[in-house]
């Protein structure tokens, strides 16, 4: 065996501390956060585009109207990434732009747009990871009843049809849906989403008929795409832990685990609801009618890979007397609870932890115990880190750089922990930081920046943080580099 002198062995990490063969390195954005260009092309409103436009729902008065311009900087958009060195970009349809009423033939100019994007991913050498629905919902179809009626589930299969047909044979990765909890509780329950309904029977109503417009559209997809393309759903599993380790916490944690996971990962991955959530909401829905025959067997059609999108845990607690009922929930002020049937949780920050713009407290062991939690329940199913990141109040500094040493210790911290992760036997598959760039942070508006690169909205102009160089470092060495180092 030949020595390798240790003066001229080449620079590269232990391989210990080097990412599997063949991990995919993304970063990620959302249709109505980037794309602006809301009525051009015939395009038509969603419910995004309703309800920021409804004075007081969203910080600032602020709308997606033009958002980062993504639309028509979307060539410059693709040549950064490139000098990024992202292997992988992920992005969402907008729905009402290439089907505007929800029904019916599509408009090719919308098409146009996503088949001129992705053919300029694939000319750069950057997968393109298609998100069907990311929370923007045709205006038309939720003005017929929206997710809580069982004939949107048609619709979404149409549209899915649409998608397949036009982008399938060049598009090899798709997800149906990204975070459906946020469309179902958010949307319909505490109302801080689009389209702003404050009806906990209704977030019931919609979880299962996301749930089944997923598994439609997972058929849909199954028969319409070449052999070989990945199909996939992202889910924002909520990390739950009790605070104290009395049964009533632990209870609690349950409770929330039932309607924040287990609602979907139950029908999806195991083709059956479970039981202690069907109890836990027994008095807001009739679930032997709202689960129709063949359902179950609809929704669990297998997918190829789970996305796994983690910011921060979730501490919950049973309230103490005279405590309300939510407390410190990280999904936003309303005095309507987005958990039915556990209301009467309360939320906890922990103590001692540094936090993000949006207060969520700073936690990778939490994104390392998801990882393992889901790869010991599901095993089998390979998982990628849709997305992952976090929002500072970063500004431009007088020589024109943006220095976010928050931003690389977090992402420094989450991406060690997918790494033990892996090193513990979880399949994870890639990693995409959220977000590309600054975008539209829903309800607050473009008050929080999660971008790797910064927008300056004003001029359009893009400049990557320090966190962009840092980032684009660990592709290139397919590695962490030594913790604090950058
Ligand atoms: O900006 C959102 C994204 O649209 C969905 N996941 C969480 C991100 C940060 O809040």
């Amino acid at each position: 065996m030949t020595a390798v002198r240790p003066d001229i062995a080449p620079k590269q990490a232990p391989e210990a501390t080097r990412f599997p063969t063949g991990f995919v390195w993304g970063a990620a954005t959302a249709a109505y956060q980037v794309e602006g260009a809301a009525a051009e092309d015939g395009r038509t409103p969603s419910i995004w585009d309703t309800f920021s436009h409804t004075p007081g729902k969203v910080h600032n008065g602020d709308t997606g109207d033009i958002a980062a311009d993504h639309y028509h900087r979307f060539r410059d958009d693709v040549a950064l990434m490139k000098q990024l060195g992202l292997k992988a970009y992920r992005f969402s349809i907008s729905w009402s732009r290439v089907q505007p009423t929800g029904r019916g033939p599509a408009v090719e100019r919308g098409l146009d747009f996503y088949r001129k994007l992705v053919d300029e991913l694939l000319e750069a050498g950057i997968a393109p990871v298609a998100t069907l629905y990311h929370w923007d919902l045709p205006q038309e179809l939720e003005d017929a009843g929206g997710w809580p009626q069982r004939v949107t589930t048609d619709r979404f299969a149409d549209y899915t049809a649409i998608m397949a047909g036009a982008l399938g044979d060049r598009v090899t990765t798709w997800t149906t849906f990204n975070e459906p909890w946020c469309s179902a509780f958010l949307g319909y329950g505490s109302g801080v989403h689009a389209p702003g309904r404050t009806e906990p029977a209704s977030a019931l109503r919609a979880a299962h008929h996301l749930n089944l417009a997923h598994g439609r559209a997972i058929e849909v997809l199954r028969d319409q795409l070449p052999a070989g393309a990945q199909t996939s759903v992202t889910l924002n599993l909520h990390q739950v832990r009790p605070l104290t380790a009395s049964a009533a916490d632990a209870d609690a944690a349950r409770r929330i685990d039932a309607v924040g996971n287990r609602i979907f990962t139950g029908p999806m991955l195991r083709g059956e609801y479970p039981e202690d959530l069907l109890a836990d909401t027994a008095h807001l829905v009739d679930w032997s009618k709202l689960v129709q025959d063949g359902d179950l067997a609809a929704i669990s059609r297998p997918v190829d890979v789970l996305g796994i999108n983690y910011y921060t845990p979730t501490l919950v607690s049973t309230p103490e007397k005279g405590e309300s009922g939510s407390g410190n929930d990280v999904h936003g002020a309303s005095e309507f609870s987005p958990w039915p049937g556990s209301e009467h949780v309360a939320f906890h920050l922990p103590e001692g932890k540094a936090r993000t713009a949006m207060n969520w407290s700073i936690d990778p062991n939490g994104l390392y115990n998801l990882l393992m939690d889901v790869s010991r329940d599901h095993p089998g199913l390979p998982l990628m880190v849709t997305e992952n990141g976090a929002a500072f109040d970063d500004y431009v500094s007088p020589e024109g750089r943006v220095e976010d040493p928050e931003r690389i210790a977090y992402l420094h911290g989450h991406l060690d922990a997918v790494q033990r992760a892996v090193a513990d036997g979880a399949d994870v598959r890639g990693y995409f930081l959220w977000s590309l760039m600054d975008n539209f942070e829903w309800a607050y508006g473009y008050s929080k920046r999660f971008g790797t690169v910064y927008v300056d909205y004003a001029s359009q102009r893009r400049i990557p943080k320090a966190s962009a160089h840092w980032y684009s470092d660990v592709i290139r060495r397919h590695a962490l580099p030594e913790a604090g180092l950058s």
